[in-house]
């Protein structure tokens, strides 16, 4: 079965609430972009988007939770069968998007992490938000969680090779190999507070 039809069978009608709910959130990135551009600021916002997490890859996550492995457990006991990811330029355009998107009346903050200040063991950063938005629908209105990534380009860079190095773990070694790992996360981390500075560095010479 391919991936599409994959996902069908296993989202049945939610499929199509997954999918109101990504392009809402999408849009809405999209105009808070446009919006502070409007009005003269710079876009904090380098790239951003958005899936629906495989029927594959939310079977995978439930049984490692522990969790029931139905529709009803993917929707309510895991937040992220929708997810979008916010890359920035700057660890400050980071926090920035975060309290704006924190202002948004109608979606309802669940629950944050904060693994900019507070990184994995392995060195991983990103800010996750996990909200629940409303899904008007003829004859009822439904909540969905998403979840809210939020890192700058260097995270994003790390979390990409990361995640592709993580399945090769059939090389020998791999407690160097995560050593490694953690310091190109620190030294990346560092890079981003320099070029932070260099830019406030630059605004500040502008005004
Ligand atoms: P995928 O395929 O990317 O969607 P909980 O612990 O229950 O509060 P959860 O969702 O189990 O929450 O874990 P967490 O730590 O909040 O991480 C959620 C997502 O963040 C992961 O989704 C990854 O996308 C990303 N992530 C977290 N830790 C790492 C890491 O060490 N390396 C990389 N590259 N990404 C990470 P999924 O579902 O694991 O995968």
């Amino acid at each position: 079965m391919d991936t599409g039809e994959e996902n069908k069978d296993f989202y049945q009608d939610a499929q199509v609430l997954l999918e109101s709910v990504l392009q809402e959130l999408l849009l809405r990135v999209n105009l808070l972009r446009r919006y502070q551009v409007l009005y003269g600021q710079r876009d904090p916002v380098e790239h951003c988007k958005g899936r629906i997490k495989s029927a594959e890859s939310m079977r995978e996550k439930l049984a490692r939770k522990g969790l029931p492995v139905t529709l009803e457990s993917a929707l309510n006991d895991v937040y992220d069968a929708v997810g979008i990811r916010i890359v920035c330029q700057f660890v400050d355009d980071v926090y920035r998007m975060v309290d704006i998107l924190k202002r948004q009346e109608d979606m309802v903050l669940v629950k944050e992490k904060d693994f900019i200040k507070n990184p994995k063991p392995n060195g991983y950063r990103s800010y996750h938000m996990i909200v629940k938005l409303p899904v008007h629908l003829p004859d009822c209105t439904r909540e969905l969680y998403a979840e809210i990534q939020l890192r700058t380009i260097a995270m994003d860079c790390w979390a990409a090779l990361e995640h592709e190095l993580k399945y090769k773990q059939t090389i020998p070694n791999q407690e160097l190999l995560q050593k490694e790992l953690k310091r190109c996360s620190d030294e990346m981390a560092s890079t981003d507070l320099t070029m932070q500075t260099i830019r406030q560095v630059i605004d500040h010479h502008e005004e």
